[in-house]
């Protein structure tokens, strides 16, 4: 089975962490399994010709930043090589089985939400009627099986197939060689710009003792480094946090470890971030997105915003690096909204911030919202979705584009002061980053300036 990653319009590449769990269960069941990463091949059309020569199943993994290369891959695996079978996966084909029915001249069977039971079923040979959480082509018509159980087994799943992949050949920040880890999967909070359908609203967890063995995996076959930690919501039950933590200090691994997902703004327990810390996480995202309640409130956050600071003056004491993340231009935002969220960035401890102009997914309550105010939306054969902040995501009748924007570039100037800077580079040097984090933000703005629309 030959696993591909499209393309996306974006100035740095990752691995897909996601692709690389259904290899491996795919490999488990059976399966001879090799990946192509579009993203960081040169002549990626080229090498699939000559891969797929061994291989009777293309299974293409897509977010919505991939779906439009993922479309131009499937039609040019049709036209050259008929035989083949393709099967998609991820959040984008997962959003609707209505989006199924629009690609079948593209897709043999989609596989929505996890994926790794029905990868597995697949290459066992099982009937298709019989396998939950897929959709296939039966004749002209498009069946949709009823959803998979979400997996509560998560120890029982095989350790992400990461030889397939050449970790340098990717740009991410943090120290090379770094590696994805996910230690748990759902989110209870169900906020309305999520794809919670992936994984769900259910918490479920990893035993520390499986985590610590990936971790330990991860050092001794890979060389890692730094581990990257995938997790919906990782500091929700904060003794497993502490668990975890204690167990790697005592292993003293001597890896750095980072939170780029974003934890809960209001989860505060010093003794929880001190642990943190001693174990190796120096890196982490707070998710505080808007300053008005009302905002936050809609969103379906349930986040008190009057917690946000005495997190995050516990979190810098304890010594972290932080990113804030904010978002904006919903739907029910407003100029000062957005003016407040910008006061409130500027006012508070962090040492780098992101303003995410928000883009409304297909699958996510947002997403309707927008469609029920008559605002258009990307639709994957308009072509690679714009994540330019200057275009615009979808026609906002109550803030022009043309505002947000002016708003957003307000908020990078007024939190990135002289000072702020300084005490960036300070903390980046202090923790001994400063250099491979400089080498990435050039290798990203590089990026930027040659990219192409692929
Ligand atoms: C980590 C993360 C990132 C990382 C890494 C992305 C990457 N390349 O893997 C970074 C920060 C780089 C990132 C960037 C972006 N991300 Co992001 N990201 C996530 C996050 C938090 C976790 C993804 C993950 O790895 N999960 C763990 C793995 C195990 O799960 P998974 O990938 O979903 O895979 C499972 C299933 O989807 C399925 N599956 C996946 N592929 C396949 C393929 C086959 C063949 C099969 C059978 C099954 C299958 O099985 C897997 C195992 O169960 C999710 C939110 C979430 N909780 O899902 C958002 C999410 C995937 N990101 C999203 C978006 C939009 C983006 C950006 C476009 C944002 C931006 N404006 O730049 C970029 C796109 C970058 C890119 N091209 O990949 C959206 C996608 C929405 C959608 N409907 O497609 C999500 C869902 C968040 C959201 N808003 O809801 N992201």
């Amino acid at each position: 089975m030959l696993f591909v990653v499209p393309n996306y319009d974006l100035w740095f590449t990752c691995p897909q962490l996601g692709l690389l769990y259904i290899a491996s269960s795919a490999r488990k069941a059976g399966a001879n399994v090799e990946l192509l990463d579009f993203p960081s091949s040169k002549d990626p059309y080229s090498k699939l010709d000559l891969m797929l020569s061994s291989h009777d199943d293309v299974a293409i993994t897509a977010n919505v930043s991939q779906a439009y290369s993922a479309t131009l891959i499937a039609k040019y695996v049709r036209e050259k090589h008929p035989q083949k079978r393709i099967i998609w996966g991820g959040p984008y084909p997962s959003a609707s089985a209505e989006y199924a029915k629009l690609i079948p001249e593209l897709a043999d069977i989609v596989v929505i939400g996890e994926g790794e039971k029905q990868i597995a079923q697949l290459v066992a040979g099982q009937e298709l009627s019989q396998i939950k959480g897929i959709a296939y082509r039966s004749g002209n018509a498009f069946e949709v099986n009823p959803r998979a159980d979400y997996i509560d087994d998560l120890d029982g799943l095989e350790f992400p197939a990461w030889d397939l992949v050449k970790i340098r050949d990717y740009d991410f920040p943090g120290q090379s060689p770094g590696y994805l880890i996910q230690t748990q999967r759902g989110c209870p909070f169900a906020c309305i710009n999520c794809t919670t359908f992936i994984h769900g609203t259910r918490y479920r967890t990893r035993s520390v003792e499986s985590v610590l063995a990936e971790i330990e995996w991860l050092k001794n076959s890979f060389g890692a480094k730094e581990i990257h930690f995938w997790d919906d919501n990782f500091t929700l039950d904060r003794d497993r946090v502490k668990t975890l933590c204690e167990k790697i200090i005592s292993k003293n691994l001597g890896l750095k470890m980072t939170l780029p997902n974003g934890i809960r703004a209001d989860i505060d327990d010093m003794e929880m971030f001190k642990l943190m810390r001693r174990a190796g996480f120096y890196y982490v995202n707070l998710a505080i997105e808007s300053a008005e309640q009302d905002v936050i409130d809609t969103l379906g956050k349930k986040l008190d915003l009057r917690r946000v600071r005495g997190t995050l003056s516990n979190l810098e004491s304890a010594g972290f690096r932080i990113g804030l993340l904010f978002m904006m231009g919903m739907p029910f935002d407003t100029p000062d909204s957005i003016r407040k969220t910008v006061e409130l960035a500027e006012s508070i401890p962090g040492h780098h911030a992101h303003f995410f102009i928000v883009t409304p997914f297909p699958g996510t309550k947002l997403y309707e919202m927008v469609l029920e105010k008559g605002g258009k939306v990307w639709d994957y054969r308009d072509g690679f979705i714009s994540f330019d902040d200057d275009d615009e995501r979808f026609v906002n009748p109550s803030l022009s584009h043309a505002e947000l924007r002016r708003l957003h570039r307000s908020a990078y100037r007024r939190f990135y002061t002289p000072s702020r800077i300084a005490g960036t580079i300070m903390k980046m040097l202090k923790e001994g980053s400063f250099l491979t984090d400089s080498r990435f933000l050039i290798k990203c703005g590089i990026n930027l300036l040659t990219r192409n629309q692929r």
